[in-house]
């Protein structure tokens, strides 16, 4: 225990190196199917954004991404990059390093068996699901501003409200583009099944985004999503929190029951 406690607190920051020339053929074979297979299903699906992410950060590319590489050109357009973890890190480490543009990246990779489900974000849910966004200026700022957020709400008490908005905007949201309602969260961009639910499923709820309604609205994180929230836009993003006080609505919200799920 004390020996993983000392790892634990010189590694406080949990960055582990990526050590691409590891992985096995076998494993990059598993990325290139998921590759394949949802891009084939996020087209008309997800934003535009998204399909020009993977192109200036060459993601298409066979293999799984060598960290090293794609922050080469991740860093030069928004001044993100992609630190490799071990799996979910705590919330204190996580949204710090959001805070200074750094995304905690899976070092692995789910296994053949288990193309459609994974317990902890991998490598491509992380970096197919997350990153190319993060070449979008609009994306990189909001995600920025939400570690700050993040380490705020610590502070107030109130991560569990912080992480709603964080569930259904960053993991997934919907938003408007061209007439249509498009994907942008994470983790309907990197799932196969839900990346067709959110939009076509008669199940699920879909209403404008308004943060007052996401703070209250609680999230499962082992099934698909029973509420979507769409934004007008994209760009939107970045002036979500602007001349918002959080603490103060998260004291409001104090007093307001949760709407039901
Ligand atoms: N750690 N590696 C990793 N990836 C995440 O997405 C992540 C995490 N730790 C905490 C966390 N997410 C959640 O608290 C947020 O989803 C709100
Ligand atoms: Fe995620």
């Amino acid at each position: 225990m004390l020996t993983e406690t000392i790892i634990e607190t010189r590694a406080g920051d949990w960055i582990v190196p990526q050590n691409w020339a590891r992985f096995t053929s076998e494993e990059h074979r598993v990325w290139d199917v998921l590759f394949a297979r949802q891009q084939a299903a996020l087209r008309g699906r997800a934003v535009v954004e998204f399909f020009q992410g993977l192109d200036v950060l060459h993601l298409s590319k066979p293999g799984i991404p060598d960290f090293d590489e794609l922050n080469e050109r991740l860093f030069a357009r928004t001044g993100w990059e992609v630190v490799s973890v071990p799996g979910l890190v705590p919330d204190e480490v996580f949204f710090a390093h959001l805070s200074r543009r750094r995304f905690p990246a899976g070092n692995f990779i789910r296994g053949t068996d288990s193309l459609d489900y994974i317990e902890q974000p991998d490598v491509f849910h992380d970096v197919f699901g997350h990153v190319p966004l993060l070449a979008l200026p609009a994306v990189a700022d909001f995600m920025q501003a939400m570690g700050e957020a993040g380490l705020a709400a610590m502070e107030a008490g109130a991560l569990h409200r912080l992480a709603r908005l964080y569930w259904y905007s960053v993991e997934f949201g919907l938003a408007r583009e061209a007439g249509a309602t498009r994907i942008y969260g994470a983790g309907l961009l990197s799932s196969f099944g839900e990346s067709r639910f959110a939009l076509e499923s008669e199940t699920p709820r879909r209403a404008r985004f308004d943060l007052g309604r996401v703070l209250r609205t609680p999230y499962r994180s082992d099934a698909f999503q029973r509420d979507y929230f769409i934004l007008d836009r994209l760009d939107d993003l970045p002036r979500l929190l602007d001349a918002v006080d959080l603490a103060a609505l998260y004291r409001e919200l104090e007093a307001l029951p949760d709407l039901s799920l």
